[in-house]
């Protein structure tokens, strides 16, 4: 089923839902999608669309064109009124990161060409990335003058390790997609012709799983990083104890045990 309840009110970006998968696609190709005050404000919007809405069970963050994401646009910054940088990711980059992380519907990053600057923190975000074959990841900020940010610090070293994210970090060197999935930051390359197909085919495959499995299951790898194995083990008991109340639950056991495929509602 197609939906296009809220592309309406989109223009830097778009937005649609099929058979229960937001595909969001960042639209300024012509500047490489780089981020400005209206595609930020727009792509908050939006996730916060998908956070409300219980139908949607996967998202597709990709980028219009030869690009993913050239991070913050430049030229906008450049402009008299431009914010203070700390003021602008407060008010505009961080609540992006933060939406995407508690999101409960997990995010498929189809990696379609260079993420930059932010563009690789959005990267960064998302529960799982496909690149194209081409597609890279640079952290760019050095080569202005800035520090990593949009959560670049916290992602990185938690994606590759400590010793490859401070050389990302400090060098500012790309890292093409092979490479990317040498280090495990990205799942697999692909064609750049098959991507969308292919980013579209692993959310369906998310879409069809328990939702509030998944949502605790997305809680449960964050917190990891920040507890110890006790807490960990606790943080397991405790979820599995809300997902095992579900009807999912029931569902999924009822339909091992018929030996057919299960039907998961959300509920
Ligand atoms: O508010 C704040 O600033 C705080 C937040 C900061 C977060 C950040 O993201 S800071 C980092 C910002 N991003 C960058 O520094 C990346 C800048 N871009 C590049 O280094 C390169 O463009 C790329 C490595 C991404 C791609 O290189 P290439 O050779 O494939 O493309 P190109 O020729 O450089 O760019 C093509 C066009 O896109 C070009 O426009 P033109 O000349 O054809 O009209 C270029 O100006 C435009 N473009 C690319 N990146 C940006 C951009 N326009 C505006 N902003 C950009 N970031």
């Amino acid at each position: 089923m197609t939906t296009d309840r809220a592309s309406a009110s989109y223009a830097a970006l778009r937005f649609e839902v099929v058979d229960a998968i937001a595909t969001i696609t960042l639209d300024r190709p012509d500047a490489l999608n780089a981020l400005t005050v209206p595609l930020k404000t727009e792509l908050l919007a939006a996730f916060r669309a998908v956070a409300r809405d219980r139908s949607v069970r996967a998202v597709v963050l990709t980028g219009a064109g030869r690009a993913f994401c050239a991070g913050q646009d430049l030229k906008e910054r450049l402009e008299p009124d431009a914010a203070p940088l700390a003021v602008e990711l407060r008010e505009r980059y961080n609540p992006i990161i933060a939406a995407m992380r508690a999101l409960d519907q997990p995010i498929v990053g189809a990696i379609n060409g260079v993420a930059a600057g932010a563009g690789a923190s959005l990267a960064f975000a998302c529960d799982v990335r496909l690149a194209a074959e081409g597609a890279s990841f640079v952290l760019a900020f050095g080569r202005i003058g800035l520090v990593p940010d949009s959560g670049s610090t916290w992602f990185l070293p938690r994606l590759v390790g400590p010793a490859k994210a401070a050389e990302l970090a400090l060098l500012g060197e790309t890292l093409s997609a092979p490479d990317a999935e040498r280090f495990g930051l990205v799942t697999r390359v692909v064609p750049p012709d098959s991507l969308a197909e292919e980013a579209r085919a692993t959310a369906a495959r998310l879409a069809a799983l328990a939702p509030v499995a998944l949502a605790l299951t997305k809680r449960a790898l964050e917190r990891s990083w920040s507890v110890d194995l006790d807490a960990a083990l606790e943080d397991e008991a405790f979820r599995q104890g809300i997902a095992g109340a579900t009807a999912d639950h029931a569902e999924g056991l009822a339909a091992f045990l018929a030996k057919r495929p299960p039907r998961f509602t959300g509920e």
